[in-house]
């Protein structure tokens, strides 16, 4: 009895520590969970890389290099940004391995694919 009390003291600091770290410091705390950045760039009406292949939990964001709009949207319809004028950024983070087509909203012929593994 005495036992188990000082074992769930324990487990409570361990939590209460571990809340602190992540609402501390998120950088250090995206590093925990392993979560990692990637960029895709739009220009000239080409998705760059057109193929990303990424870790789970890595945030992909796209940046609209173009001078005109682009709208980032997924074949499955797992994400779709807004419109994109030049030098916006659209992020969304990938937790599920797998493969997303995407492409753009407005000029269909545009296609992309993220792959997470
Ligand atoms: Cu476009």
């Amino acid at each position: 009895m005495k036992k188990s009390k000082v074992y769930f003291a324990g487990l409570t600091v361990a939590i209460a520590y571990t809340v602190v770290v992540l609402t501390s410091n998120p950088a250090k705390a995206g590093s925990e969970v392993k979560s990692q950045a990637a960029e895709v760039r739009v220009d000239n009406f080409t998705f760059g890389p057109k193929s990303l292949t990424v870790p789970v939990n890595t945030t992909v964001t796209w940046v609209n290099r173009d001078d005109i709009p682009h709208v980032i949207v997924s074949d499955d319809g797992a994400f779709r940004s807004k419109a994109l004028d030049t030098d916006d950024k659209y992020s969304f983070t990938f937790t599920k391995p797998g493969t997303y087509p995407y492409f753009c909203g407005i000029h269909p012929t545009m296609v992309g694919q993220i792959v997470v593994q």
